[in-house]
Protein backbone atom coordinates (compact mmCIF):
# COMPACT_ATOMS: atom_id res chain seq x y z
CA UNK A 1 0.00 0.00 0.00
CA UNK A 2 1.18 3.24 -0.96
CA UNK A 3 0.96 5.96 2.31
CA UNK A 4 1.95 9.45 3.04
CA UNK A 5 2.87 11.08 6.06
CA UNK A 6 1.86 14.28 3.79
CA UNK A 7 -2.25 13.01 5.07
CA UNK A 8 -1.49 12.91 8.36
CA UNK A 9 -3.99 14.79 10.58
CA UNK A 10 -5.68 15.86 7.56
CA UNK A 11 -9.71 15.43 7.50
CA UNK A 12 -10.50 13.27 4.35
CA UNK A 13 -14.30 12.29 3.31
CA UNK A 14 -14.07 9.45 0.92
CA UNK A 15 -17.39 8.95 -1.70
CA UNK A 16 -18.25 5.76 -3.46
CA UNK A 17 -16.32 2.24 -1.74
CA UNK A 18 -15.89 0.17 -4.47
CA UNK A 19 -12.20 -0.86 -5.22
CA UNK A 20 -11.11 3.11 -5.87
CA UNK A 21 -12.69 4.01 -2.43
CA UNK A 22 -11.71 1.10 -0.36
CA UNK A 23 -8.20 1.32 -1.21
CA UNK A 24 -8.09 5.45 -0.22
CA UNK A 25 -9.58 4.67 2.87
CA UNK A 26 -6.57 1.99 3.66
CA UNK A 27 -4.16 4.39 2.57
CA UNK A 28 -5.76 7.59 4.43
CA UNK A 29 -5.88 5.96 7.64
CA UNK A 30 -2.71 4.12 7.70
CA UNK A 31 -1.49 7.55 6.80
CA UNK A 32 -2.86 9.12 10.28
CA UNK A 33 -5.68 10.94 8.85
CA UNK A 34 -9.24 11.27 9.81
CA UNK A 35 -11.44 9.45 7.65
CA UNK A 36 -15.17 9.58 7.07
CA UNK A 37 -17.18 7.47 4.01
CA UNK A 38 -20.19 6.81 2.50
CA UNK A 39 -21.52 4.99 -0.21
CA UNK A 40 -25.42 5.30 -1.67
CA UNK A 41 -25.61 2.24 -1.95
CA UNK A 42 -26.27 0.22 1.23
CA UNK A 43 -25.02 -3.14 0.18
CA UNK A 44 -21.60 -1.11 -0.55
CA UNK A 45 -21.57 0.28 3.13
CA UNK A 46 -22.09 -3.21 4.61
CA UNK A 47 -18.99 -4.81 2.79
CA UNK A 48 -17.03 -2.07 3.14
CA UNK A 49 -17.04 -3.31 7.09
CA UNK A 50 -16.20 -0.76 10.30
CA UNK A 51 -15.86 2.51 9.11
CA UNK A 52 -16.83 5.77 10.35
CA UNK A 53 -20.14 6.36 7.90
CA UNK A 54 -21.01 9.87 7.29
CA UNK A 55 -23.93 10.88 4.78
CA UNK A 56 -21.89 12.99 2.44
CA UNK A 57 -25.01 13.93 0.55
CA UNK A 58 -26.63 16.02 4.18
CA UNK A 59 -23.14 16.12 5.68
CA UNK A 60 -21.23 19.37 6.46
CA UNK A 61 -18.66 19.29 4.11
CA UNK A 62 -16.65 22.65 5.00
CA UNK A 63 -14.65 20.71 7.88
CA UNK A 64 -12.92 17.98 5.16
CA UNK A 65 -9.71 18.96 3.67
CA UNK A 66 -10.89 17.37 0.76
CA UNK A 67 -13.61 15.43 -0.77
CA UNK A 68 -12.58 12.17 -2.34
CA UNK A 69 -14.89 10.69 -4.87
CA UNK A 70 -14.52 7.56 -6.71
CA UNK A 71 -14.29 7.61 -10.65
CA UNK A 72 -17.62 6.07 -11.60
CA UNK A 73 -19.58 8.87 -9.45
CA UNK A 74 -21.24 11.52 -11.92
CA UNK A 75 -20.14 14.25 -10.68
CA UNK A 76 -21.85 15.96 -13.96
CA UNK A 77 -25.22 15.74 -12.25
CA UNK A 78 -24.90 14.62 -8.58
CA UNK A 79 -25.61 16.88 -5.77
CA UNK A 80 -22.49 16.47 -4.31
CA UNK A 81 -20.33 18.44 -6.89
CA UNK A 82 -22.26 21.43 -5.96
CA UNK A 83 -22.27 20.98 -1.96
CA UNK A 84 -18.11 20.31 -2.13
CA UNK A 85 -18.19 23.87 -4.13
CA UNK A 86 -20.42 25.62 -2.43
CA UNK A 87 -18.08 24.51 1.05
CA UNK A 88 -14.81 25.34 -0.73
CA UNK A 89 -14.05 21.65 -0.50
CA UNK A 90 -11.77 20.49 -3.29
CA UNK A 91 -12.82 17.22 -4.88
CA UNK A 92 -10.09 14.70 -5.84
CA UNK A 93 -9.24 11.12 -6.70
CA UNK A 94 -7.12 8.79 -5.61
CA UNK A 95 -4.92 9.70 -8.19
CA UNK A 96 -4.44 13.02 -6.97
CA UNK A 97 -3.70 11.59 -3.32
CA UNK A 98 -1.02 9.49 -5.17
CA UNK A 99 0.57 13.03 -6.82
CA UNK A 100 0.70 14.52 -3.82
CA UNK A 101 2.49 11.07 -2.35
CA UNK A 102 5.06 11.32 -5.04
CA UNK A 103 7.84 13.36 -3.45
CA UNK A 104 7.91 10.88 -0.27
CA UNK A 105 8.86 8.08 -2.11
CA UNK A 106 11.91 6.63 -3.40
CA UNK A 107 12.95 8.54 -6.83
CA UNK A 108 10.78 7.27 -9.54
CA UNK A 109 8.96 8.31 -12.84
CA UNK A 110 5.16 7.83 -13.71
CA UNK A 111 3.97 7.34 -17.19
CA UNK A 112 0.51 8.33 -17.50
CA UNK A 113 -1.80 6.74 -20.31
CA UNK A 114 -5.02 7.81 -21.76
CA UNK A 115 -7.41 7.75 -24.34
CA UNK A 116 -10.11 6.32 -25.43
CA UNK A 117 -9.51 2.98 -26.81
CA UNK A 118 -6.43 0.63 -25.86
CA UNK A 119 -5.70 2.15 -22.89
CA UNK A 120 -5.42 -0.93 -20.52
CA UNK A 121 -3.72 -3.05 -23.89
CA UNK A 122 -0.88 0.07 -23.68
CA UNK A 123 -0.59 0.32 -20.15
CA UNK A 124 0.50 -3.51 -19.42
CA UNK A 125 2.32 -3.60 -22.30
CA UNK A 126 4.63 -0.37 -21.21
CA UNK A 127 4.49 -2.36 -17.73
CA UNK A 128 5.98 -5.39 -19.49
CA UNK A 129 8.40 -4.02 -21.48
CA UNK A 130 9.90 -2.18 -18.45
CA UNK A 131 9.67 -5.18 -16.15
CA UNK A 132 10.74 -7.32 -18.23
CA UNK A 133 14.69 -5.59 -18.01
CA UNK A 134 14.68 -6.17 -14.50
CA UNK A 135 13.69 -2.67 -13.88
CA UNK A 136 10.95 -2.47 -10.29
CA UNK A 137 7.70 -1.65 -12.56
CA UNK A 138 4.05 -1.25 -11.21
CA UNK A 139 0.54 -0.78 -12.69
CA UNK A 140 -2.08 0.80 -11.51
CA UNK A 141 -5.26 2.67 -12.19
CA UNK A 142 -8.37 2.28 -14.60
CA UNK A 143 -6.55 -0.87 -15.71
CA UNK A 144 -8.41 -2.18 -12.27
CA UNK A 145 -5.75 -1.46 -9.63
CA UNK A 146 -6.05 1.33 -7.77
CA UNK A 147 -2.64 2.92 -7.21
CA UNK A 148 -2.86 3.31 -3.76
CA UNK A 149 -2.98 -0.04 -2.84
CA UNK A 150 -0.09 -1.05 -4.62
CA UNK A 151 2.74 -1.17 -2.85
CA UNK A 152 5.31 1.24 -3.11
CA UNK A 153 8.38 1.11 -5.67
CA UNK A 154 12.48 0.87 -4.46
CA UNK A 155 14.21 3.86 -6.38
CA UNK A 156 14.26 3.82 -9.64
CA UNK A 157 10.46 2.07 -10.45
CA UNK A 158 8.30 3.86 -12.50
CA UNK A 159 4.45 3.79 -11.81
CA UNK A 160 2.49 2.74 -14.88
CA UNK A 161 -0.74 4.71 -15.01
CA UNK A 162 -3.72 4.09 -16.79
CA UNK A 163 -6.28 7.33 -16.38
CA UNK A 164 -9.59 7.38 -17.30
CA UNK A 165 -11.17 10.97 -18.10
CA UNK A 166 -12.79 10.86 -14.74
CA UNK A 167 -9.60 9.99 -13.06
CA UNK A 168 -7.83 12.61 -14.75
CA UNK A 169 -11.06 15.53 -14.18
CA UNK A 170 -10.24 15.06 -10.38
CA UNK A 171 -6.46 15.35 -10.42
CA UNK A 172 -4.84 18.74 -10.41
CA UNK A 173 -0.87 17.99 -9.95
CA UNK A 174 0.14 14.82 -11.53
CA UNK A 175 3.34 15.81 -13.41
CA UNK A 176 3.81 12.67 -15.17
CA UNK A 177 7.21 12.06 -16.77
CA UNK A 178 5.63 10.54 -20.05
CA UNK A 179 2.05 11.15 -20.95
CA UNK A 180 0.47 9.06 -23.22
CA UNK A 181 -2.41 9.93 -25.67
CA UNK A 182 -4.04 7.27 -27.79
CA UNK A 183 -6.63 8.51 -29.48
CA UNK A 184 -10.19 10.30 -28.50
CA UNK A 185 -13.35 9.26 -30.19
CA UNK A 186 -16.91 9.82 -28.29
CA UNK A 187 -17.52 7.77 -25.66
CA UNK A 188 -18.47 8.75 -21.91
CA UNK A 189 -21.01 11.36 -23.39
CA UNK A 190 -23.27 11.23 -20.55
CA UNK A 191 -21.10 12.63 -18.75
CA UNK A 192 -19.91 15.55 -20.59
CA UNK A 193 -21.38 18.07 -22.30
CA UNK A 194 -20.05 17.33 -25.57
CA UNK A 195 -17.62 15.63 -27.09
CA UNK A 196 -15.08 18.74 -27.31
CA UNK A 197 -15.27 18.33 -23.17
CA UNK A 198 -14.21 15.17 -23.44
CA UNK A 199 -11.48 15.79 -25.26
CA UNK A 200 -10.61 18.76 -22.91
CA UNK A 201 -10.38 16.49 -20.48
CA UNK A 202 -8.15 14.35 -21.93
CA UNK A 203 -6.23 17.72 -23.05
CA UNK A 204 -5.50 18.12 -19.23
CA UNK A 205 -2.87 15.04 -18.69
CA UNK A 206 -0.54 17.34 -20.67
CA UNK A 207 -1.32 20.56 -18.88
CA UNK A 208 -0.60 19.38 -15.57
CA UNK A 209 3.22 18.15 -16.89
CA UNK A 210 6.18 20.48 -16.72
CA UNK A 211 7.62 22.06 -19.53
CA UNK A 212 10.03 19.50 -19.81
CA UNK A 213 8.51 16.33 -19.42
CA UNK A 214 7.85 13.67 -22.42
CA UNK A 215 4.32 14.01 -24.55
CA UNK A 216 3.61 11.50 -26.89
CA UNK A 217 0.37 11.38 -28.95
CA UNK A 218 -1.13 8.94 -31.66
CA UNK A 219 -2.24 11.67 -34.20
CA UNK A 220 -5.07 8.87 -35.13
CA UNK A 221 -8.10 11.36 -34.60
CA UNK A 222 -8.19 14.72 -35.42
CA UNK A 223 -9.12 15.60 -31.46
CA UNK A 224 -5.72 13.63 -30.51
CA UNK A 225 -3.69 15.55 -32.64
CA UNK A 226 -5.15 19.16 -31.94
CA UNK A 227 -4.42 18.33 -28.42
CA UNK A 228 -1.16 17.67 -29.32
CA UNK A 229 -0.03 20.26 -31.21
CA UNK A 230 -1.60 22.31 -28.31
CA UNK A 231 0.81 20.35 -26.13
CA UNK A 232 3.49 22.52 -28.33
CA UNK A 233 5.86 19.68 -27.45
CA UNK A 234 4.57 16.29 -28.48
CA UNK A 235 6.21 13.64 -30.06
CA UNK A 236 3.53 12.30 -32.78
CA UNK A 237 3.28 8.67 -33.43
CA UNK A 238 1.95 6.78 -36.67
CA UNK A 239 0.67 3.13 -36.11
CA UNK A 240 1.69 2.54 -39.69
CA UNK A 241 5.20 2.95 -38.77
CA UNK A 242 4.72 -0.49 -37.30
CA UNK A 243 4.96 -2.86 -40.48
CA UNK A 244 5.50 -6.36 -39.52
CA UNK A 245 3.75 -7.87 -35.95
CA UNK A 246 4.28 -10.99 -36.60
CA UNK A 247 6.60 -11.80 -33.86
CA UNK A 248 3.81 -10.48 -31.53
CA UNK A 249 1.37 -13.17 -30.89
CA UNK A 250 -1.19 -11.08 -28.44
CA UNK A 251 -0.44 -7.78 -30.39
CA UNK A 252 -2.42 -8.50 -33.45
CA UNK A 253 -4.41 -6.22 -35.45
CA UNK A 254 -4.15 -2.41 -36.83
CA UNK A 255 -5.28 -1.32 -33.53
CA UNK A 256 -2.39 -2.85 -31.49
CA UNK A 257 -0.27 -1.56 -34.57
CA UNK A 258 -1.35 1.86 -32.63
CA UNK A 259 -0.97 0.55 -28.57
CA UNK A 260 2.96 -0.74 -29.72
CA UNK A 261 3.84 2.49 -31.18
CA UNK A 262 2.70 4.39 -28.15
CA UNK A 263 4.57 2.13 -25.89
CA UNK A 264 7.82 1.69 -27.58
CA UNK A 265 7.93 5.49 -27.61
CA UNK A 266 7.48 5.46 -23.78
CA UNK A 267 9.93 2.87 -22.75
CA UNK A 268 12.69 4.56 -25.20
CA UNK A 269 11.68 7.99 -23.40
CA UNK A 270 12.34 6.25 -20.16
CA UNK A 271 15.80 4.97 -22.27
CA UNK A 272 15.05 1.40 -23.24
CA UNK A 273 17.26 0.13 -25.66
CA UNK A 274 15.54 -1.29 -29.10
CA UNK A 275 17.15 -4.92 -28.70
CA UNK A 276 15.13 -4.83 -24.86
CA UNK A 277 11.79 -3.00 -26.77
CA UNK A 278 11.73 -6.05 -29.43
CA UNK A 279 12.34 -8.59 -26.82
CA UNK A 280 9.47 -7.51 -24.78
CA UNK A 281 6.92 -7.02 -27.49
CA UNK A 282 7.68 -10.89 -28.30
CA UNK A 283 6.73 -12.07 -24.81
CA UNK A 284 4.18 -9.69 -24.06
CA UNK A 285 1.20 -12.21 -23.09
CA UNK A 286 -2.62 -10.08 -23.03
CA UNK A 287 -4.72 -8.99 -21.61
CA UNK A 288 -8.11 -11.38 -20.87
CA UNK A 289 -11.52 -9.60 -22.46
CA UNK A 290 -9.68 -8.33 -25.33
CA UNK A 291 -9.69 -10.10 -28.28
CA UNK A 292 -9.19 -13.34 -26.08
CA UNK A 293 -8.69 -16.86 -27.85
CA UNK A 294 -11.04 -18.55 -25.30
CA UNK A 295 -11.08 -21.71 -27.18
CA UNK A 296 -11.53 -23.62 -30.47
CA UNK A 297 -14.39 -26.18 -30.80
CA UNK A 298 -15.24 -28.51 -33.71
CA UNK A 299 -12.96 -26.13 -36.01
CA UNK A 300 -15.06 -22.95 -34.35
CA UNK A 301 -12.41 -19.99 -32.70
CA UNK A 302 -14.36 -18.50 -29.71
CA UNK A 303 -13.21 -14.86 -29.39
CA UNK A 304 -13.85 -12.82 -25.93
CA UNK A 305 -14.06 -9.15 -26.81
CA UNK A 306 -16.05 -7.85 -23.93
CA UNK A 307 -13.97 -4.90 -22.86
CA UNK A 308 -14.60 -3.49 -26.44
CA UNK A 309 -18.04 -1.39 -24.87
CA UNK A 310 -18.20 1.08 -28.09
CA UNK A 311 -18.33 1.04 -31.88
CA UNK A 312 -14.65 1.66 -32.49
CA UNK A 313 -13.32 -0.58 -30.18
CA UNK A 314 -15.04 -3.42 -31.87
CA UNK A 315 -14.07 -2.16 -35.40
CA UNK A 316 -10.50 -3.80 -35.12
CA UNK A 317 -11.74 -6.94 -33.72
CA UNK A 318 -14.53 -7.06 -36.90
CA UNK A 319 -11.22 -6.27 -39.21
CA UNK A 320 -9.44 -9.35 -38.08
CA UNK A 321 -10.94 -11.95 -39.05
CA UNK A 322 -12.73 -12.89 -42.33
CA UNK A 323 -15.75 -14.83 -41.30
CA UNK A 324 -17.52 -13.67 -37.78
CA UNK A 325 -20.64 -14.71 -35.74
CA UNK A 326 -20.86 -11.36 -34.07
CA UNK A 327 -22.27 -11.00 -30.81
CA UNK A 328 -23.25 -7.06 -30.31
CA UNK A 329 -25.30 -5.41 -27.56
CA UNK A 330 -25.46 -4.42 -24.03
CA UNK A 331 -26.30 -0.81 -23.05
CA UNK A 332 -25.53 1.13 -25.86
CA UNK A 333 -23.20 4.17 -25.83
CA UNK A 334 -23.87 5.80 -29.07
CA UNK A 335 -27.13 5.43 -31.30
CA UNK A 336 -24.90 4.39 -34.06
CA UNK A 337 -22.37 1.57 -35.42
CA UNK A 338 -20.67 4.00 -38.26
CA UNK A 339 -17.25 2.27 -36.88
CA UNK A 340 -18.42 -0.94 -37.64
CA UNK A 341 -19.99 -0.63 -40.94
CA UNK A 342 -17.21 -0.98 -43.05
CA UNK A 343 -16.39 -4.36 -41.61
CA UNK A 344 -20.05 -5.82 -42.69
CA UNK A 345 -18.53 -7.89 -45.40
CA UNK A 346 -16.69 -9.92 -42.47
CA UNK A 347 -20.04 -11.05 -40.70
CA UNK A 348 -22.19 -13.95 -41.59
CA UNK A 349 -24.33 -13.01 -38.87
CA UNK A 350 -25.22 -10.71 -36.17
CA UNK A 351 -26.79 -11.77 -33.03
CA UNK A 352 -28.02 -8.57 -31.02
CA UNK A 353 -28.31 -8.67 -27.24
CA UNK A 354 -29.27 -6.56 -24.16
CA UNK A 355 -31.32 -3.04 -24.21
CA UNK A 356 -29.68 -2.33 -27.63
CA UNK A 357 -31.19 -5.14 -29.38
CA UNK A 358 -33.48 -3.66 -31.46
CA UNK A 359 -31.65 -0.48 -31.92
CA UNK A 360 -28.73 -2.93 -33.69
CA UNK A 361 -30.78 -4.80 -35.20
CA UNK A 362 -32.46 -1.97 -37.04
CA UNK A 363 -29.43 -0.84 -38.04
CA UNK A 364 -27.69 -3.93 -38.95
CA UNK A 365 -30.37 -5.41 -41.02
CA UNK A 366 -30.24 -3.99 -44.02
CA UNK A 367 -26.33 -5.22 -43.92
CA UNK A 368 -26.17 -8.68 -43.00
CA UNK A 369 -28.59 -11.74 -41.20
CA UNK A 370 -29.54 -10.48 -37.53
CA UNK A 371 -31.13 -12.94 -34.55
CA UNK A 372 -32.68 -10.81 -31.89
CA UNK A 373 -31.23 -13.17 -29.10
CA UNK A 374 -31.61 -11.39 -25.97
CA UNK A 375 -28.88 -13.06 -24.12
CA UNK A 376 -25.39 -13.63 -24.34
CA UNK A 377 -25.77 -17.13 -23.69
CA UNK A 378 -28.91 -17.76 -26.29
CA UNK A 379 -26.88 -15.87 -28.56
CA UNK A 380 -23.71 -17.88 -28.21
CA UNK A 381 -25.63 -21.28 -28.51
CA UNK A 382 -27.37 -19.84 -31.91
CA UNK A 383 -23.79 -18.57 -33.21
CA UNK A 384 -22.65 -22.10 -32.15
CA UNK A 385 -25.12 -23.89 -33.98
CA UNK A 386 -24.85 -21.40 -37.14
CA UNK A 387 -20.93 -21.27 -37.20
CA UNK A 388 -19.05 -23.90 -39.75
CA UNK A 389 -15.36 -25.16 -39.38
CA UNK A 390 -13.27 -22.23 -39.75
CA UNK A 391 -15.34 -19.64 -38.67
CA UNK A 392 -15.41 -17.07 -35.75
CA UNK A 393 -17.47 -16.94 -32.79
CA UNK A 394 -16.63 -13.02 -31.44
CA UNK A 395 -18.21 -11.39 -28.75
CA UNK A 396 -17.51 -7.33 -29.12
CA UNK A 397 -20.80 -5.98 -27.64
CA UNK A 398 -19.44 -2.61 -28.88
CA UNK A 399 -21.40 -1.41 -25.33
CA UNK A 400 -21.32 -0.91 -21.81
CA UNK A 401 -22.41 -4.53 -19.76
CA UNK A 402 -24.47 -2.39 -17.16
CA UNK A 403 -27.89 -3.55 -18.23
CA UNK A 404 -27.22 -7.25 -18.01
CA UNK A 405 -23.99 -7.63 -16.04
CA UNK A 406 -21.97 -6.22 -13.21
CA UNK A 407 -19.28 -5.31 -15.42
CA UNK A 408 -17.34 -6.73 -19.11
CA UNK A 409 -15.24 -8.63 -16.79
CA UNK A 410 -18.09 -10.55 -15.43
CA UNK A 411 -19.90 -10.32 -19.19
CA UNK A 412 -16.53 -12.06 -20.68
CA UNK A 413 -17.08 -14.51 -17.79
CA UNK A 414 -20.49 -15.55 -18.83
CA UNK A 415 -19.56 -15.79 -22.15
CA UNK A 416 -15.89 -18.51 -21.26
CA UNK A 417 -18.67 -20.15 -19.61
CA UNK A 418 -21.09 -20.76 -22.01
CA UNK A 419 -18.46 -21.73 -24.23
CA UNK A 420 -16.84 -24.10 -22.24
CA UNK A 421 -19.92 -26.14 -21.93
CA UNK A 422 -20.36 -26.43 -25.66
CA UNK A 423 -19.59 -29.98 -27.19
CA UNK A 424 -16.17 -30.16 -28.32
N1 LIG B 1 -21.76 5.43 -6.08
C1 LIG B 1 -22.51 6.17 -5.20
N2 LIG B 1 -23.34 7.14 -5.70
C2 LIG B 1 -23.44 7.37 -7.04
C3 LIG B 1 -22.65 6.60 -7.94
C4 LIG B 1 -21.81 5.64 -7.43
O1 LIG B 1 -22.44 5.97 -3.98
O2 LIG B 1 -24.21 8.25 -7.43
C5 LIG B 1 -20.91 4.37 -5.54
C6 LIG B 1 -21.36 3.00 -6.03
O3 LIG B 1 -22.39 2.48 -5.22
C7 LIG B 1 -20.07 2.19 -5.97
C8 LIG B 1 -19.01 3.26 -6.14
O4 LIG B 1 -19.60 4.54 -5.98
O5 LIG B 1 -19.91 1.50 -4.76
C9 LIG B 1 -18.58 3.10 -7.60
O6 LIG B 1 -17.32 3.50 -7.78
P1 LIG B 1 -16.63 3.19 -9.19
O7 LIG B 1 -17.62 2.93 -10.24
O8 LIG B 1 -15.67 4.29 -9.39
O9 LIG B 1 -15.98 1.77 -8.88
P2 LIG B 1 -14.47 1.29 -8.70
O10 LIG B 1 -14.54 -0.16 -8.43
O11 LIG B 1 -13.76 2.14 -7.73
O12 LIG B 1 -13.90 1.42 -10.17
C10 LIG B 1 -13.21 2.58 -10.61
C11 LIG B 1 -13.35 2.66 -12.11
N3 LIG B 1 -14.77 2.73 -12.49
C12 LIG B 1 -15.26 3.70 -13.31
O13 LIG B 1 -14.58 4.59 -13.74
C13 LIG B 1 -16.71 3.60 -13.67
C14 LIG B 1 -12.73 1.44 -12.74
O14 LIG B 1 -12.75 1.58 -14.16
C15 LIG B 1 -11.28 1.34 -12.32
O15 LIG B 1 -10.72 0.15 -12.81
C16 LIG B 1 -11.19 1.36 -10.79
O16 LIG B 1 -11.85 2.52 -10.28
C17 LIG B 1 -9.73 1.42 -10.32
O17 LIG B 1 -9.11 2.60 -10.73
C18 LIG B 1 -13.71 0.76 -14.84
C19 LIG B 1 -14.35 1.55 -15.96
O18 LIG B 1 -15.39 1.15 -16.48
C20 LIG B 1 -13.01 -0.44 -15.47
N4 LIG B 1 -13.76 2.67 -16.39
C21 LIG B 1 -14.27 3.46 -17.50
C22 LIG B 1 -13.72 2.91 -18.81
O19 LIG B 1 -12.69 2.22 -18.80
O20 LIG B 1 -14.33 3.21 -19.86
C23 LIG B 1 -13.79 4.90 -17.34
P1 LIG C 1 -9.32 0.56 -22.80
O1 LIG C 1 -8.59 0.26 -21.54
O2 LIG C 1 -9.03 1.96 -23.31
O3 LIG C 1 -10.77 0.24 -22.77
P2 LIG C 1 -8.25 -1.92 -23.93
O4 LIG C 1 -6.79 -2.03 -24.16
O5 LIG C 1 -8.81 -2.63 -22.74
O6 LIG C 1 -8.68 -0.37 -23.92
O7 LIG C 1 -9.00 -2.42 -25.23
C1 LIG C 1 -10.42 -2.41 -25.24
C2 LIG C 1 -10.92 -2.86 -26.59
O8 LIG C 1 -10.64 -1.82 -27.52
C3 LIG C 1 -10.22 -4.11 -27.10
O9 LIG C 1 -11.08 -5.16 -26.92
C4 LIG C 1 -9.91 -3.84 -28.57
O10 LIG C 1 -10.91 -4.44 -29.37
C5 LIG C 1 -10.05 -2.34 -28.71
N1 LIG C 1 -8.78 -1.61 -28.86
C6 LIG C 1 -7.60 -1.84 -28.23
N2 LIG C 1 -6.68 -0.93 -28.60
C7 LIG C 1 -7.30 -0.07 -29.46
C8 LIG C 1 -6.89 1.09 -30.19
N3 LIG C 1 -5.64 1.57 -30.09
N4 LIG C 1 -7.81 1.68 -30.98
C9 LIG C 1 -9.07 1.22 -31.10
N5 LIG C 1 -9.51 0.12 -30.45
C10 LIG C 1 -8.64 -0.52 -29.63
Amino acid sequence: MITARAFAGKSYAVFGLARTGLSVVASLATSGAQVVAWDDQEAARTAAGDLDFVDLNTADLSVFDALVVSPGVPLNTHPLARRARNAGVPIICDIELFAQARAEQPPHKVVGVTGTNGKSTTTALIHHLIAATGRPARMGGNIGLPILGQDPLPADGVYVLELSSFQIDLTQSLDCDVAVLLNITPDHLDRYDGFAAYAASKARLFEMQSPGHVAIVSNATDASCRIGEATGRATFIDAHDVTDQSAWPALQGPHNAENVAAATAAVRALGLSDAEIDAGLRTYPGLPHRMERVAEKRGVLYVNDSKATNPTSTAPALAAYPAIHWIVGGKAKTDELDACLPHLSHVRRAYTVGEAEELFATLLEPHVPVWRAGTIDKATRLAAEAARPGEVVLLSPACASYDQFKDFEARGAAFREVVGGLPS
